[in-house]
């Protein structure tokens, strides 16, 4: 997908929301267990119960290798699922990969050509050759890790390095190396105040914002600073949506709550 067709479809739902699909068998509704494919159901019903309210999904694919086999088998079906039904939607393979560049590139077509997503989230630890493989496929997008939402993310990108923070480097450095239409960065809502600072390096790159919800991230913080021209962000939540029940109404339940994130979102328009 190119940056002009996700921002068309961003402008014309007026949502920048990513529903994070992560699927686990001790939190989704019993009666799926009975299904053949449990995960795959589950993923199927609340995709399609949130698809008017999002412009992107993003399954972790942490959630279905857990499963082995069969879970990459719901990660295949979930991913077609989509492509074919909601052609429209930014689909990101949350797998947080990168190798040396032989292997990054094995990692790129295991997720573009084979899996067919549209972007992969990326860790930059490795640098320059084990990022690029990923940058090489026309209308695909890397998402390399900046600054994540987690408590962790002080332990290494907040060191002082260069004159300034290590994410900040990530930021400067990474940026050169791809483009405004195949880049895009995560930073975690979690971090709102240092947006600003983020912009003023990558004033237009889009950024991938998980820790809304769950992790108790705000939406209007991080519009505030986050927000360009172009919207120029894809806000994520998972848990906050996708378990919002565990009843037979689930699905319904998701699409609700995924609809009042993008009625909150749609004030930015
Ligand atoms: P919730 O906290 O349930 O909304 O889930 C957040 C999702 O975003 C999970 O799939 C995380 O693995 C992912 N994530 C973060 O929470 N923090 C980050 O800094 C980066 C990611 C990510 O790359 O998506």
């Amino acid at each position: 997908m190119t940056r002009a067709e996700l921002i068309h479809q961003i402008k014309t739902k007026k949502s920048f929301l990513c529903v994070g699909l992560d699927p686990d068998v001790e939190k989704i509704p019993k009666f799926l267990l009975s299904e053949d494919d449990p995960i795959f159901e589950f993923c199927r019903q609340i995709v399609d119960a949130t698809a008017d309210h999002c412009v992107s999904f993003k399954p972790n694919t942490a959630f279905f290798e857990a499963y082995g086999l069969s879970g990459i088998t719901s990660l295949e079906r979930t991913i077609k699922y989509i492509k074919q039904n909601y052609p429209d939607h930014f689909l990101i393979a949350d797998a947080k990969r990168g190798d040396i560049g032989n292997t990054s590139s094995m990692y790129a077509k295991a997720f573009f050509k084979r899996l067919h997503a549209d972007a992969i989230t990326v860790a930059p630890y490795m640098g320059k050759d084990s990022v690029l493989p990923f940058l090489q496929f026309e209308k695909k997008w890397a998402i390399v890790l900046a600054l994540t939402s987690n408590e962790g993310s002080s332990d290494f990108q907040l060191l002082e390095t260069n004159g300034h923070q290590l994410y900040k480097e990530v930021l400067e450095k990474v940026a050169s190396w791809g483009t405004e239409e195949n880049l895009m960065f995560v930073v975690g809502a979690t971090k709102a105040a240092m947006f600003r600072d983020i912009r003023s390096i990558v004033p237009n790159h889009f950024l991938l914002v998980p820790g809304v919800g769950a992790q108790g991230g705000s939406l209007a913080e991080v519009c505030k600073y986050g927000l360009t021209k172009d919207v120029g962000l894809l806000i994520n939540s998972s848990r906050a949506i996708i378990y919002a029940s565990n009843t037979d109404n689930f699905a319904y339940a998701a699409g609700i709550e995924a609809e009042k994130v993008a009625g909150e979102m749609s004030v930015y328009f």
